[in-house]
């Protein structure tokens, strides 16, 4: 016997009565397994089975016996623990399929789902290809939920770190197309941790402009606050000044960088002078040199371009 139920009612919510539906292609061995006499198609009627309270029983069809109980949340849980013991396992799908009516699957629901919480405009294509992917499907094939594809539907976190006054908050500006950050002319300007939704090149990303940190700041409450923050990022954005010969970052900060976090070193005021140390890349917002090759060369290290275009069915959900 394959069979298996859903409940079809809100499964955290009281009504007068819950409905859970089993179905099977063999509804005659679901009734001997529940050890009650067979239904017929369009036959309704209150029954008692497996010692529990009486539930009104309808067979809407071939397939589907529908069992209507008390609809207390510990009734409608205690019924679908007895299938479950009977050999009728519990298919939680069923939430998503509610949701969204219009899916023609589960695998299409999945998908509508994730597809509502990304975003970024990347995840569209990847996302609308999964419920062919899926139908597809053999194990060997698909990419893990810990894949870079992951970041299309949670924004990674960005720091960008470096010395004050060399232009971290200028290049946020720049990247936003707005004003979010505060820009001035004197070190130490931006003393807050601005986190910024940013979109690079299709990518989502949270982005946090952080005061410059460096040999030159007494530790202290600032470099407390950046901690947590460095610890949890995906990537850190290590800017470093054209005329920066060491470009080293803070050992007070890079303490705090964990081994799996991408660093990327960006040459920063490129209009003003050659980098004097090797870095990733240059920029400038002066000039808008560069910046396209930062927004791509970050979102690329997020968001493997590789995963993004493989073929391969991706476990999203
Ligand atoms: N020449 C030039 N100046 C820049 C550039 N980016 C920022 N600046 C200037 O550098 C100064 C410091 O910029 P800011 O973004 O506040 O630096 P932060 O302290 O690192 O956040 C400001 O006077 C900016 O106008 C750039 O690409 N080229
Ligand atoms: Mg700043």
């Amino acid at each position: 016997m394959n069979a298996s139920h859903t409940i079809d009612t809100p499964s955290n919510a009281v009504g007068a009565v819950s409905v859970v539906s089993v179905r099977s292609d063999d509804l005659d061995g679901v009734f001997d397994v529940l050890k009650m006499s067979p239904m017929r198609v369009g036959e309704i009627s209150l029954r008692s089975v497996l010692g529990l309270d009486d539930a009104l029983f309808a067979r809407f069809d071939e397939r589907t016996l529908m069992l209507m109980p008390h609809g207390g949340i510990g009734n409608t849980r205690v019924i679908s623990e007895a299938l479950v013991d009977v050999g009728i396992p519990i298919r939680k799908e069923s939430d998503l399929l509610r949701k969204y009516p219009e899916a023609g699957d589960i695998h299409e629901a999945r998908m509508l789902d994730a597809l509502s919480k990304s975003p970024s405009p990347l995840a569209v294509d990847v996302l609308l290809n999964q419920p062919e992917l899926w139908r597809a499907v053999s194990d060997e094939e698909t990419v893990e939920r810990g894949s870079t594809l992951r970041h299309l539907i949670d924004p990674p976190l960005v720091v960008a770190v470096g010395r004050a006054n060399i232009g971290k908050s200028s290049l946020v500006n720049a990247l936003a197309g707005s004003s979010i950050a505060m820009v001035s002319d004197h070190a130490g300007t931006t003393r807050d941790h601005l986190g910024v939704m940013l979109d690079l090149a299709g990518l989502v990303v949270r982005w946090v402009d952080t005061p410059g940190i460096d040999e030159r700041v007494e530790v202290g409450e600032e470099l407390g606050v950046l901690e947590p923050v460095i610890q949890r990022a995906d990537l850190v954005v290590h800017a470093i000044d054209h005329d920066d010969a060491l470009g080293a970052l803070d050992p007070r900060l890079s303490a705090h960088i964990a081994d799996q976090t991408t660093i990327i070193r960006i040459g920063m005021r490129s209009d003003l002078g050659d980098s004097k140390c090797s870095t990733d890349y240059l920029c400038s917002v002066k000039s808008s040199e560069g910046i396209d090759g930062v927004v791509r060369g970050i979102r690329d290290r997020l968001v493997d371009p590789a995963e993004l275009s493989t073929p391969k069915a991706w476990r999203f959900w």
